[in-house]
């Protein structure tokens, strides 16, 4: 992955000014630690080489998730989609036990370890880097004992003060996704002056608040976290606005699978008939340089991923044909 170009973002209102920065301007003093950010090479993450886009498949044991209308609610039937998105490359798997879609009711840990555990123990022999999607640090320490090596946290470990302090002491990786307000009220009336600008902000501080309970930098990633306290505009603009968040320094995941902004963009279209919209969304974000996609339609997003990067590449090599005499 490569920049063609850089731009300054300076802040000011309505809306930050960007202006065109001379690549040589990277590495002047003032420069210096926000370029280092935005070009060191990523460190795996969860032992998983980031050298390209990897592919993060989602696995529900809800009855109320909003894509799949809670037909994954089983254990069986779980551990059976999660084995089919490996055999179709997904590079990790995300297990949830608690809806965080847009008006879902909470699920007390108790109930939330009793669906999870099991599932991510029948996963373990498939070889794929487990993740729990959790809230809560009860299940971010009962999962790191039944195999998981990261969690995957809405709340960007600010539900309880104790998630910072498991996950460092458990030694698992992170991901830090931005929500304003709570599954049960974001999308009313979502407000940001420039969304993208304050989802960083917000980004930074959790961060900061990571690092600081002792999580390793290259084991924390960020996610803007489409569609938690944000409207269509928000969630257009924070795709728009990607590349910034790589100067946060650490990986990038996007999640826009089935999404309502889907929806929003092609006349409604009901959650079955979101695959080609989540494709564009993810190929954006690779383009982007997004590291993880988290997605529920695998195969599809493999499929697309790897047709993407040969035209990528055969796109490089026509340009060099042609800075070449003819021979
Ligand atoms: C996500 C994500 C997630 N999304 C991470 N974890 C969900 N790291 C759950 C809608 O508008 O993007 N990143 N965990 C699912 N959440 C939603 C949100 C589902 C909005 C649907 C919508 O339809």
């Amino acid at each position: 992955m490569a920049f063609a170009a850089v731009d300054e973002i300076v802040s000011g209102h309505p809306a930050p000014q960007m202006r065109p920065l001379p690549l040589a301007a990277l590495v002047e003093g003032s420069h210096q630690a926000v370029s280092h950010a935005l070009t060191a090479a990523r460190a795996p993450f969860a032992g998983i080489a980031l050298d390209r886009t990897r592919i993060v498949g989602v696995v529900n044991v809800t009855p109320d998730s909003f894509s799949d209308g809670g037909s994954y609610l089983t254990p069986e039937k779980a551990v059976r989609l999660g084995c089919s998105m490996v055999r179709a490359g997904a590079d990790i798997l995300d297990v949830g036990g608690e809806s965080t879609r847009p008006g879902a009711t909470t699920v007390p840990p108790a109930e939330e370890i009793r669906r999870v555990v099991p599932v991510i123990e029948a996963l373990r022999p498939t070889g794929a880097v487990i993740s729990v999607d959790t809230r809560n640090p009860e299940t971010m320490l009962a999962a790191a004992d039944a195999g998981a090596s990261i969690v995957n946290d809405v709340t960007a470990l600010s539900h309880s003060p104790d998630s910072a302090r498991i996950v460092a002491e458990t030694g698992l990786a992170v991901v830090l996704m931005h929500m304003r307000g709570n599954p049960q009220t974001m999308q009313v009336r979502p407000y940001y002056d420039h969304a993208p600008s304050e989802v960083y902000a917000d980004l930074a501080v959790a961060v900061e608040r990571a690092r600081a309970a002792g999580i390793p930098p290259h084991q924390i990633i960020v996610d803007p976290g489409l569609g938690f306290g944000k409207n269509r505009k928000h969630n257009l603009q924070l795709l728009a606005w990607l590349p910034m968040f790589h100067c946060l320094g650490h990986g990038l995941m996007v999640g826009a699978s089935r999404k309502s902004l889907i929806g929003h963009l092609d006349g409604n279209a009901p959650v079955s008939d979101r695959i080609g919209g989540s494709l564009a969304i993810a190929l954006h974000a690779v383009c982007q340089g997004a590291n993880l996609v988290r997605v529920h339609d695998v195969a599809e997003t493999r499929q697309a991923l790897r047709v993407w990067a040969a035209l990528g590449q055969s796109m490089a090599e026509s340009v060099v044909d042609a800075g070449r005499p003819p021979s």
